[in-house]
């Protein structure tokens, strides 16, 4: 087994208590799932705010239905990857351990995950713009405009747009942890959304260690105090199971 990891970092590992993981989707690009700014990413062609925001969605109901429905076919297809799997394994074995994700594609939960906190919603739920009732949405429904709801409001992603809030309970226990936390994760994020970009931050300056997951270096990198460079679905394992070779747990 190379000791790739280095012995600070699976000291703090070996002795958290209080864990927290801050999800983007780096962690879900090797099931399958297209980041949103790397180059080949989904938004690669259109700049976010012209999709994921309530007054493109006003302005061209048919176009943003389409993104999103393109992008829940491309979800159907996919499984959770190990890095998902490594972060069912730490839930279980921390004695508090809280996960909080930017993604909304539902593969935490498709891994296992009993807990995950969906900081911008989940793509397979649709909310009426009207009076907010949500309905799941099913692998057969492949309209290609949003459906009106029995109030008469428009149908949409239940997800969070630009310049919507975040779920207020989820976002202030997403503060709480990342004040009480003494291991803190930021895996496979840009770090560039927010408020959750913040959680990090917040997190070093509450005294936590935190650890960062990912290929290339983000807005956070020079702020934490590990960055493991590389993909989370190779590092997360590795790392595991580096550490449960050590401490024999
Ligand atoms: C709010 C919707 C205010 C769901 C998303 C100007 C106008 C309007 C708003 C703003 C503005 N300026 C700033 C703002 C605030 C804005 C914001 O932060 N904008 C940014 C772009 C500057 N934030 C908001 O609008 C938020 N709301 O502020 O409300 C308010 C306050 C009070 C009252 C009313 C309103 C709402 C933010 C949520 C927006 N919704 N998505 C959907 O369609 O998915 S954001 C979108 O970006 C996704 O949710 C995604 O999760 C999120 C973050 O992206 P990442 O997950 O980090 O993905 P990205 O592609 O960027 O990076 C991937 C990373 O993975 C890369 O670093 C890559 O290197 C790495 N990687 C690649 N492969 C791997 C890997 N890592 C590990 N392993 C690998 N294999
Ligand atoms: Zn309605």
């Amino acid at each position: 087994m190379e000791n790739r990891f280095s012995p600070e970092l699976l000291e703090h590992l070996a002795n958290a208590r209080r864990v927290m993981a801050l999800t983007g989707a780096g962690i879900s690009a090797e099931s399958g799932v297209p980041t949103f700014r790397s180059p080949d990413g989904i938004w690669s062609k259109f700049k976010p705010e012209e999709l994921a925001s309530m007054d493109a969605f006003m302005r061209n109901p048919k176009l943003v239905w389409e993104w999103y429905q393109y992008r829940r076919r491309l979800i159907y297809e996919v499984e959770p990857n190990p890095g998902h799997r490594t972060l069912v394994d730490m839930e279980a074995f921390y004695l508090r351990f809280r996960l909080f994700t930017q993604n909304v594609d539902g593969l935490h939960h498709k891994a296992g995950s009993k807990q995950v906190y969906e900081l911008h919603g989940n793509i397979m739920r649709n909310r009426c713009s009207l009076c907010g009732r949500r309905v799941l949405q099913t692998a057969e429904d492949d309209s290609e405009e949003p459906a009106h709801c029995r109030c008469g409001g428009l149908m949409r992603p239940d997800v969070v747009w630009f310049g919507e809030i975040l779920p207020e309970d989820i976002l202030s226990m997403a503060y709480d942890e990342a004040m009480c936390a003494d291991l803190f994760f930021s895996i496979g994020t840009s770090a560039v959304v927010y408020p959750a970009a913040h959680l990090p931050v917040l997190a070093v300056e509450s005294g936590a260690y935190v650890v960062e997951i990912n290929p290339e270096s983000t807005m956070i990198s020079s702020k934490v105090h590990t960055t493991l460079r590389g993909k989370s679905g190779d590092i997360l394992p590795a790392l595991w199971s580096q550490l449960s070779q050590k401490s024999h747990f």
